[in-house]
Order: structure tokens, then C-alpha cells, then sequence
């Protein structure tokens, strides 16, 4: 049986300022959507599919096309290549799950870095890792959150995003697959019968348009669909104390090293079932 979930709305803010970002999002660690982060970005403007293709359409980039939770896969391994050029002309014909995932544009256009900036807002930006993220409609990727537990600033450039966020303390109820940052669970219609815990606990979901940027905070579940073509920006920023960063370190060796060793030692599908069910047997006793 399937069902849908309802959820809180995300608060969204015109003007705020450093001090309130600090006070009533960072330090609560709760998310917020801002339309004053990227106000005076010229690449709201500039980065058009034209202008992307024209500056390096030529590059092969990886694409990915299933969810995170895939029991066969990394879940960082792409699925196919093609030249970024193709890849745009091919989502703006129409619908595709193909999308692009943590893409470095600027080794290949670095003018592109003039076109936006990093506001003070009191956190340590991760400045060599800005990524663009591209994506056709219907595209999705499952919920997770990110490795090494960085804050991200997801700023919409076109197109239309759905996100939907958990706080960080739901990882139980979600039914987290041990020493991953995922679980199995389809967002898109979520199985209810299957995860029961999920109605314990409450989510936040919002529609990004052209020129939001919202704040996911470190270690907050998000799934992302693609409500149609889009492009986005995220920027990342470290946590604020060295504990909270010595545990993203953790996080990426228990998935990149421990996880991955087990699953070649034992075979992928295996340990993916072995994961699952003991996701489901610590849901039980949330
Ligand atoms: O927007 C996307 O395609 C994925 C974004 C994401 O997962 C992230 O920034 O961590």
C-alpha cells in the first residue's frame, strides 16, 4: 500500500540579514529559503542553456539516472557519458531521469566564477567546491544527506525544483541504511506499509523557483525532483565546530572505505538486503 505524506512548509525570507540567518537558521540548524542570497548574481541572468553550450558544450560529463538507493551501483557512479552540449539540447526537448551530479563547469568555463559570490552570512564556504547541478523533468535524486556533512546553499537558476527535507535526528525513522547516508525509501511515493515509522515524523517540503537559494543544514535529509528542466548552483560550507567536521571525515571512510570493503567481500546484493533489514529492525525499536 501506498500513501501520500503531508508536510510543513519551509519559511522563506526577502531580507535577511547576517544575524538572523545566524540566530534563527544556523545555530537551530533549520532550513530557510532566501531570495536575497543570489540577488545580485549575474549569472541569473547569463547562464543560459546558449551560453552554457557555446563555453564548453564540447565536455563529456557523467550522467546518472537512478536514485541513490541502488543495491548494484556506488551510489557516485555514473551511468553514461555524453557531451554536455547534447545533454542540454536533450532536456530541453523534454522529459529525461538523466541528470548531472556535482558538476565542476569551472575547470572548464572559470570566467563563470565572476558571475556570482559568497555572502557573509557567517559560515566558512567551501570555495574550490561550488558544483552546478543539472537535471531534465522527472529527473530525482533520492533522499540522502551529504557525506561530509557540509551545510549547502542551493540556488536555483532555472527551472523548478520539488525538495523535500528531514531534520538530521530522523535518520531512524527513515530507515537509514548503516554506515550510508541513504535509505531505500521512494519519495515519490513513499510505501507506507513498508516503512510505518515514517508517519511518526514530519517533513518540509517546497517548490524552488528561479533565484531561491535554500539552506539545507549539515546532516539534513533532502530529496530533489525535478518539477522541470533546471540548472542549480550549490555552494557548501563547512560546520562550525571541529567535532561536527572530524564526523564528516568518519562519514566518508565508514561509506567510501568500510561499506564498499563489506560489499565486495560479501557481494553488493547481499549486503544491500543485510543493510535494509537492519534499518527495519532499528526503526522498530525508534
Ligand atoms: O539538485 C540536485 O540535483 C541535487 C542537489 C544535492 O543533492 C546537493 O546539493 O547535495
Amino acid at each position: 500500500m501506498t500513501s501520500q505524506l503531508s508536510y510543513l512548509s519551509i519559511d522563506r525570507r526577502d531580507n535577511l540579514s547576517r544575524e538572523e540567518f545566524i540566530d534563527q537558521y544556523l545555530k537551530p540548524k533549520r532550513p530557510v529559503i532566501m531570495r536575497s542570497f543570489a540577488a545580485n548574481w549575474p549569472a541569473l541572468e547569463k547562464w543560459s542553456y546558449d551560453y552554457l553550450k557555446q563555453g564548453c558544450g564540447d565536455v563529456e560529463v557523467p550522467l546518472y539516472s537512478e536514485a541513490f538507493a541502488n543495491s548494484d551501483n556506488d551510489y557516485l557512479d555514473s551511468t553514461q557519458s555524453m557531451p554536455f552540449g547534447e545533454y542540454l539540447d536533450l532536456i530541453q526537448a523534454g522529459p529525461t531521469p538523466l541528470r548531472m551530479f556535482l558538476f565542476n563547469v569551472f575547470k572548464h568555463m572559470p570566467q563563470l566564477r565572476e558571475d556570482f559570490s559568497y555572502p557573509d552570512l557567517g559560515v566558512t564556504f567551501l570555495k574550490n567546491h561550488p558544483f552546478l547541478f543539472v537535471g531534465g523533468q522527472d529527473a530525482y535524486v533520492d533522499i540522502h544527506y551529504d557525506l561530509d556533512h557540509s551545510h549547502v546553499f542551493l540556488t536555483q537558476m532555472t527551472g523548478t525544483k520539488r525538495v523535500i527535507l528531514y531534520g538530521s535526528e530522523n535518520g531512524r525513522h527513515l530507515y537509514q541504511h548503516p554506515l550510508t547516508v541513504s535509505c531505500n525509501i521512494d519519495f515519490r511515493n513513499p510505501d507506507l506499509e513498508r516503512y510505518p515509522k515514517l508517519k511518526d515524523i514530519h517533513g518540509y517540503e517546497c517548490i524552488l523557483e528561479p533565484g531561491d537559494t535554500i539552506f539545507i543544514p549539515s546532516r539534513w535529509w533532502h530529496f530533489i525532483e525535478y518539477s522541470s528542466a533546471g540548472i542549480s548552483l550549490t555552494l557548501r560550507a563547512l560546520p562550525e565546530t571541529w567535532p561536527a567536521r572530524a564526523a564528516g571525515l568518519a562519514s566518508i571512510f565508514k561509506l567510501k572505505v568500510i561499506d564498499q570493503y563489506v560489499g565486495k567481500m560479501i557481494g553488493e546484493k547481499k549486503w544491500y538486503q543485510m543493510k535494509e533489514d537492519w534499518a527495519h529492525a532499528r526503526a522498530r525499536k525508534a
